[in-house]
């Protein structure tokens, strides 16, 4: 093994060029022929070679570095065994990219790399298209200079693009179609409304048998799906939650009046049915809760329906179902529609129609307890009303002068703060409080 300096060659009428890549490190093992910097002038840009196979000890450049002819580039350590054998180099020019290019005098590849290989460091950048994929790989991309800058106007790293050109070289219908198979991914792992992709942290990999015993239990599909959901909706629509509590004192003595009427109708006369109704009321009160952003953000689209849907927890994990019409439909048929679509929910029976539709989400924990909670908006609906446990508390009556026990429903409504205004915001609550703590008011 010897040490070899090795020089930017003759590089034609240029008296000095700008590094713009360094595409070996220190371990990388090179053949002739492998580009090792990529230069430009305001003529042109192209890689240089390298004229010696080996292993690149020692990278002297770096990238904004201007150099010339004879400027030591790399050292590399050489096989002195295969080298006392020289072979005849028959020379070759370099493509130019653009513009008149200069040439450079190189000589063809006639000895394999050296045995045995070492993982390229990929070097630190922003992530490009792709990164995901690994790139410990020991890969050297060939491509002209031209591909290699179309490439880095991609974003795209050469080392994952598979050449289709000969000896694997990357041609630009390969750039292309890598971008276009990394963009037809599903992404789970970035989330896109108007093209913004958002990177997090990989997860890290515990090894939990370590600290006790476990089991594993495969998520649900209904899980995995609506966990992907889930995480877009969060991560896409700016969140505000607007707490309030609604006086449904009245509310729930007149539906407890008539239960055992609706029974005999077969229905199970329920709060939510109510709920359902009063936020049909609040949406045309406040219009923007019942519209949906337009996929590149720059429209509002409205609507004249109301189809309002609701969480439902089944043994497989959160569905929601969507009561259609809603405008149309008085309490009693709103919980008869309630009933069935929940029924068909525990038993597996919905219809994927009938969880479409929706303009608008109930969530209520009610039945089960809490004081309050914060719901993700079921984009691209754009507001979510989470109800909670209703209690008995103390309210203080201007008119008497005298704290009174009533019934208070806490309600958490989260809103995408990129259509709606916290002002609407709060005065969508005050709505449904007005609503709900005068019962008449829902048969106006
Ligand atoms: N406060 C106090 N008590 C309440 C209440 C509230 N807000 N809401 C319901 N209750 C009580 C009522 O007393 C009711 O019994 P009666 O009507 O006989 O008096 C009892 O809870 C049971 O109600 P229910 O569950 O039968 O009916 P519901 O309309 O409240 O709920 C449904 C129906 C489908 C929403 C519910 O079964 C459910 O699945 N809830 C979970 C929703 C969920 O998971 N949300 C989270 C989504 S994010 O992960």
């Amino acid at each position: 093994m010897s040490v070899k300096d090795i020089f930017v060659p003759d590089i034609g009428d240029f008296d000095s060029v700008d590094i713009i890549d360094v595409l070996v490190s220190p371990g990388d093992i090179i053949a002739v022929d492998d580009s090792l910097v990529t230069v430009e002038s305001d003529k042109a840009s192209m890689d240089i070679p390298a004229s010696e196979a080996g292993v690149v000890k020692e990278v002297k450049v770096k990238v904004g570095d201007q150099i010339a002819e004879g400027h030591l580039l790399i050292t590399l350590e050489v096989d002195t065994a295969t080298e006392a054998a020289p072979a005849e180099v028959p020379t070759k020019a370099v493509e130019p990219v653009k513009g008149e290019a200069p040439k450079v005098a190189i000589p063809e590849p006639t000895r394999p790399a050296p045995e045995p290989p070492k993982q390229v460091q990929p070097a630190a950048k922003p992530a490009p298209v792709g990164a995901h994929i690994d790139t410990n790989r020991e890969v050297k991309s060939h491509a002209s200079p031209s591909i290699r800058k179309f490439a880095r106007e991609l974003g795209v790293d050469l080392k994952l693009v598979q050449g289709s050109g000969k000896k694997n070289r990357i041609l630009q219908n390969d750039v292309q179609n890598f971008v276009k198979g990394e963009l037809a991914k599903p992404r789970s792992d970035s989330m896109a409304s108007g093209g913004n992709a958002l990177s997090t942290l990989a997860m890290p990999v515990i090894d939990f048998t370590k600290f006790g015993d476990i089991q594993t239990k495969p998520l649900s599909r209904i899980k995995k799906l609506s966990g992907a959901n889930l995480h877009r909706n969060w991560v896409t629509a700016p969140h505000v939650t607007q707490f309030d509590d609604a006086d449904i004192t009245d509310l729930e003595a007149f539906r407890k009046d008539m239960k055992a009427e609706a029974e005999k109708r077969g229905v199970k006369l329920t709060l939510l049915a109510f709920l359902i109704k009063a936020s049909v009321n609040a949406l045309k009160a406040y219009p923007n809760f019942n519209a949906s952003l337009s996929v590149d953000g720059d429209t509002l689209i409205m609507k004249n329906y109301y189809n309002v849907g609701f969480a439902c927890d089944t043994p497989d994990g959160l569905v929601v179902p969507v009561v259609k019409d809603v405008q149309n439909k008085d309490v009693l048929a709103i919980a008869a529609d309630l009933m069935d679509l929940s029924g068909k929910a525990r038993e597996r029976k919905l219809k994927v129609e009938e969880m479409q539709g929706g303009c608008f989400t109930i969530s209520s924990l009610g039945g089960i307890g809490g004081t309050q909670f914060t719901p993700i908006i079921n984009c691209p609906e754009v507001g979510i009303l989470g109800v909670s446990r209703a209690s008995i508390k103390p309210i203080y009556n201007k008119a008497t002068g005298e704290f009174e026990p009533r019934l208070m429903l806490p309600m958490s409504l989260s809103y995408d703060h990129r259509v709606v205004d916290g002002a609407d915001g709060a005065r969508f609550t005050s709505h449904m409080r007005m609503m709900l703590s005068d019962v008449r008011r829902l048969l106006l």
